[in-house]
């Protein structure tokens, strides 16, 4: 482990339920470097911290567009 991390929020469009966020969870826990994946389908947003020495976010947006939706970084 690097200690390294960075997190960042989406904002998740697409999700229609409540397992659909988790759809997204299991995806991104998936990506190696993603450390964790906190996405709530009452706020559409997705909370990812990875270590970014390992995954970029544009990896991390382009697995959840592979799962179904899309995400948009919130600043
Ligand atoms: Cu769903």
């Amino acid at each position: 482990m690097s200690g390294r991390a960075e997190r960042q929020t989406l904002r998740i469009a697409g999700m229609h339920c409540a397992s659909c966020a988790m759809a997204i969870d299991m995806e991104l826990e998936d990506l190696p470097g993603v450390a964790e994946a906190r996405t709530s389908y009452a706020r559409a947003t997705t909370d990812v911290a990875f270590d970014p020495a390992r995954v970029g976010l544009d990896v991390i947006i382009a697995a959840i567009r592979q799962a179904g939706y899309t995400a948009q970084p919130v600043t």
